[in-house]
């Protein structure tokens, strides 16, 4: 690591604070070009432990920059994780107010329910498989907190990964029986097909999303609890809504989830 103790619990303050208060700010690496991935998520931690001081319970895990769209689409090559708030929950055909964003995008994404914990490393796609109480689907609304989307890998981690809000719906399902590798999504804005895709967009299997965040957290001693829903990445690239949008995300065998966006725009 190469920011203090001190350093990083302000970065997590100042990002925090940028969520809150709904104002876009530079990314943190212009102010610290020596900070490291170890220090990147060591401010998404401290960010995680400033919500949970004031009783935001958290909610699920999410992988981010899953998929081929979405790493081009950023120009990355690596898959990073995060955390989800209960605040951020909302329900199938939920109102979202965009005054509480900055400049959402939805990603369609299919979710994972564990009934057993899971911990790297070593986890495979059959560990994931065996250990999943049920899948379901599940839209992630990322705002990312740093101005005009430019950043880099680690002010994203440290940003916590652009988590903001998501959007559960359709029909819980076992794996049993899903090629989820060929499961089909189309997205849907205001009536127009903006995107599909099929579940091999995420790491070639859905799963295998799952298995990389075991490994990844293993990597530091921790393991997935039994019970944690988590959410694997957009399978398609992430589109930008705004108010008086509808966003409407059918998916083979699961149903579909919707939302509509109200408020006034801060962009
Ligand atoms: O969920 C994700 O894929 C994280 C995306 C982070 C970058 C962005 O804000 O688009
Ligand atoms: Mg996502």
């Amino acid at each position: 690591m190469n920011l203090s103790t001190a350093i990083i619990e302000q970065l997590a303050e100042h990002l925090e604070n940028a969520e809150l208060k709904r104002e876009a700010v530079a990314k943190i690496t212009d102010a610290h070009p020596d900070m490291d991935w170890e220090d990147a998520y060591a401010i998404q931690d401290a960010i995680r432990r400033r919500k949970i001081a004031r009783g935001v319970r958290i909610a699920g895990l999410k992988m981010g920059l899953t998929s081929f769209a979405k790493m081009k689409q950023m120009g990355v090559s690596d898959p990073i994780h995060g955390f989800l708030t209960d605040y951020g929950s909302c329900l199938d055909g939920a109102a979202i107010d965009v005054g509480g964003l900055i400049h959402p995008k939805v990603e369609a994404e299919i979710a994972f329910v564990l009934k057993h914990p899971l911990k790297g490393p070593g986890c495979h796609i059959g560990d994931v498989l065996a250990a999943t109480d049920f899948i379901l689907p599940a839209v992630e609304v990322i705002d990312s907190r740093y101005e005009n989307f430019r950043f880099d890998l680690k002010s994203v981690i440290a940003d916590n990964t652009s988590s903001a809000r998501y959007v559960t719906g359709g029909q819980m399902r076992s794996p049993v029986g899903i090629d989820l590798k060929c499961l089909g999504v189309v997205l849907e804005k205001n009536g127009e097909v903006v995107a599909t895709a099929a579940g091999a967009a995420v790491l070639g299997h859905p799963a295998q999303s799952v298995a990389m965040l075991a490994n990844m957290l293993g990597a530091k001693g921790q393991e997935i609890p039994a019970g944690t829903f988590i959410m694997t990445g957009g399978m398609t690239e992430a589109i930008a809504v705004e108010a008086g949008d509808h966003i409407s995300v059918r998916y083979q065998h699961l149903g579909s989830v919707s939302m509509r966006f109200v408020g006034t725009n801060n962009h």
